[in-house]
C-alpha cells in the first residue's frame, strides 16, 4: 500500500474532527491549511442542513467560511463557543502547542480562549517530546520594535535559552509580515523549551510583546493521524 501523503492525513484528522460537532454548536474556526480542510468539510455538512455557527481565527478563515456558506459571529454577540478546531505546529504530551507558524496566533488564542473545548487536528509531524523544535512566534506591536525584541533576547538568556530572533519578512522578502491585528512576528529558534510555563510568563509580562505562540492549558484534544492509524488524544 503506497504511503499516505501529509495532505491525506491532514484530510482524515479534519474529517474526524467532525464528531465533535453537534447541532446548534457555536465554534471557533481555525486557520491553517489542516483547518482549512476542516471548514471545507463543515461546510458539507451545513449545505447537508447542520445548524451551527462559526467565529473565524483569521480573515483568510473568514473569507472562505462566507464564501462556503458558514453562518459566522463574532465574540462580541457570542462571547462563549462550545468548541474550537484548529491546527498547530506543535504538540507536546501534555498537549501543550506551538502556534502562529501562520500568524494567525492573537485571534487563534482569543477563540481557544472563549471556546469550552480545544481541538487539535495535527498528523504526526507535529508531535514532540519537548516543545521548541519549530520556531516560537512572538506578536510584538510596531511601535518599539528595536527594544522589544532586545527584551525578548533578555528573557531567553535569563532563562537559559539560547535563541536566535528574526522579524518574520512577507511573501516578498523585502517588507515585515503583518498579522490581522497590524503587528509583526518574532520567529525565536529555540531548538527546545523545557519549561513552556515559565517561558509564556516571561513573555507576557514584556510590553510590546501582544501575544506568544504557547498554548497551555487550553488544548483538550489533539487528533493525529499517521500512516496506519487516526488517534483521538485526551478528551
Ligand atoms: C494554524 O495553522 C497555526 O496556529 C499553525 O501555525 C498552523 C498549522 O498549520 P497547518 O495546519 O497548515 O500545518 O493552526
Amino acid at each position: 500500500m503506497p504511503e499516505a501523503t501529509q495532505d491525506e492525513l491532514k484530510s482524515r484528522v479534519a474529517v474526524r474532527a467532525l464528531d465533535f460537532v453537534q447541532e446548534g454548536m457555536r465554534l471557533g474556526l481555525g486557520t491553517g491549511t489542516t483547518a482549512k480542510l476542516f471548514v471545507a468539510h463543515l461546510a458539507e455538512r451545513v449545505r447537508g442542513g447542520l445548524n451551527v455557527v462559526g467565529v473565524p481565527t483569521s480573515e483568510a478563515t473568514r473569507a472562505q467560511a462566507e464564501a462556503a456558506g458558514i453562518p459566522l459571529t463574532t465574540l462580541d454577540d457570542t462571547p462563549e463557543l462550545d468548541l474550537v478546531v484548529d491546527g498547530a505546529d506543535e504538540f507536546d504530551p501534555e498537549l501543550r502547542l506551538i502556534k502562529g507558524g501562520g500568524g494567525a496566533l492573537l485571534r487563534e488564542k482569543i477563540v481557544a480562549a472563549a471556546s469550552r473545548r480545544m481541538v487539535v487536528i495535527t498528523d504526526v509531524s507535529k508531535r514532540v517530546e519537548v516543545l521548541g523544535r519549530f520556531p516560537l512566534p512572538v506578536e510584538v506591536n510596531r511601535f518599539g520594535l528595536g527594544a522589544t525584541t532586545r527584551q525578548v533576547e533578555a528573557a531567553f538568556q535569563r532563562l537559559g535559552l539560547a535563541g536566535a530572533v528574526s522579524l518574520r519578512l512577507d511573501k516578498t522578502l523585502s517588507d515585515p509580515f503583518v498579522t490581522d491585528g497590524g503587528h509583526h512576528i518574532l520567529d525565536c529558534r529555540l531548538g527546545a523549551i523545557p519549561e513552556p510555563e515559565r517561558l509564556a510568563e516571561a513573555l507576557v509580562n514584556i510590553p510590546g510583546v501582544v501575544e506568544h505562540g504557547l498554548f497551555i492549558g487550553l488544548a483538550t484534544t489533539v487528533i493525529m493521524a499517521d500512516a496506519s492509524q487516526t488517534y483521538v488524544i485526551g478528551r
